[in-house]
C-alpha cells in the first residue's frame, strides 16, 4: 500500500490512517484520489489487525470539494454512463468504523466525504459547506441526503440553497460533527478516538456501526428490529461473556476478537 500519489497511508497500532494529499488543489477530490482512498480503505477494512480507520486532510483543507477543473468539461452522457463518483459508495459501506479529522475547508464533496465517516472530529478552524449551488449544480455525493438526516431540513436547506459555510462551533451545535477540539490537538484527539474504538471487541464495534447506520436507512420499526437481532447475536461471542464477567469482577475486559 505505498504506490499512491494523492494520499498517504500508514498504520499506527490498530489504526489505518489515510491522509488526503493534493495540497496544490486543497485536496479536491478527483477520480484518482477517489480510487486511491477507496482502495486503501477497502484493504484496511479487510485487515484483521485494523480496528478503526482515520481519514484526514491538511491544516488548510480536509477537502475543498470535488475537483471542479476535472468535471467542468464533462457532459451528461459521460457523467451518467461512468456513474461519476459512484465508487464512493464503497467507502460508505466499510464495516470498520471511520473517524474523520477535519480542519480547514470541508466543502461540497469534502463535506460529503466527511459525512460518510462515523465520527467527525473538527478542529476549531473547520468550515463546512455545500456550495454546489454557486456552480449551477447540487450536491452529488450524499449532501442532500446525509446532511438532511444529520441536521434536519431547516439547516440542510439553508446550507444547500444558500451555499454558506458554517464554522465548527455551529457544526457541532446542529449535530453535523461529533466533537470540536483546538486545531493543535486535532490529530492527537482524532487518533485517540480511533484508538479507543480500535481497542473494543471488533464484532461489537462493527455491529454498533451497522446498527446506528441502519437508523439512517430504514423506518424506525425495522431499525429497532435489526438492532435487537444484532444485540441477540452478540450473545454468541466470547467477548459478550468476557465483557459481562469483567464488569461483575470489577476488572478490565480482555477481548478475544479484535
Ligand atoms: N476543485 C479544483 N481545484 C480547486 C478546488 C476544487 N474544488 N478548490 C480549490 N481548488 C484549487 C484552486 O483552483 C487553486 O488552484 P490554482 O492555485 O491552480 O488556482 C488552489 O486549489 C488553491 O485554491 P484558492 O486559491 O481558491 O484558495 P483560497 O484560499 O483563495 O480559497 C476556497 C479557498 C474558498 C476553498 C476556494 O478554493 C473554493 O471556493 N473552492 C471551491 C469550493 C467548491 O465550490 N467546492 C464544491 C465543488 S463541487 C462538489 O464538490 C460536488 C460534489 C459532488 C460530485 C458528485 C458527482 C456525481
Amino acid at each position: 500500500m505505498n504506490d499512491f500519489t494523492t494520499i498517504t497511508v500508514s498504520t499506527e497500532e490498530r489504526i489505518g490512517m489515510i491522509r488526503l494529499n493534493r495540497p496544490e488543489a486543497l485536496n479536491a477530490l478527483n477520480a484518482e484520489l477517489m480510487d486511491e482512498v477507496v482502495r486503501a480503505a477497502v484493504e484496511f477494512d479487510a485487515d484483521p489487525e485494523i480496528g478503526a480507520i482515520l481519514l484526514s486532510g491538511s491544516e488548510k483543507a480536509f477537502a475543498a470539494g470535488a475537483d471542479i477543473k476535472e468535471m467542468a468539461s464533462k457532459d451528461f452522457a459521460e457523467m451518467y454512463s461512468r456513474d461519476w463518483f459512484g465508487r464512493w459508495d464503497e467507502f460508505a459501506r466499510l464495516r470498520t468504523p471511520v473517524v474523520a479529522a477535519v480542519s480547514g475547508y470541508a466543502l461540497g464533496g469534502g463535506c460529503e466525504l466527511a459525512m460518510m465517516a462515523d465520527l467527525i472530529i473538527a478542529g476549531e478552524s473547520a468550515k463546512f459547506g455545500q456550495p454546489e449551488i454557486d456552480l449551477g449544480v447540487i450536491p452529488g455525493m450524499g449532501g442532500s441526503q446525509r446532511l438532511t438526516r444529520s441536521v434536519g431540513k431547516a439547516k440542510a436547506m439553508d446550507m444547500v440553497l444558500t451555499g454558506r459555510h458554517i464554522g465548527a462551533e455551529e457544526a457541532e451545535r446542529i449535530g453535523l460533527v461529533s466533537r470540536v477540539v483546538p486545531d493543535e490537538l486535532l490529530e492527537t484527539e482524532a487518533a485517540k478516538a480511533a484508538g479507543t474504538i480500535a481497542s473494543k471487541s471488533k464484532p461489537a464495534a462493527q455491529m454498533a456501526k451497522e446498527a446506528v447506520s441502519a437508523a439512517f436507512e430504514s423506518p424506525l420499526h425495522q431499525g429497532l428490529q435489526f438492532e435487537r437481532r444484532l444485540f441477540h447475536a452478540l450473545f454468541s461471542t466470547e467477548d459478550q461473556t468476557e465483557g459481562m464477567a469483567a464488569f461483575a469482577e470489577k476488572r478490565s475486559p480482555e477481548w478475544k476478537h479484535r
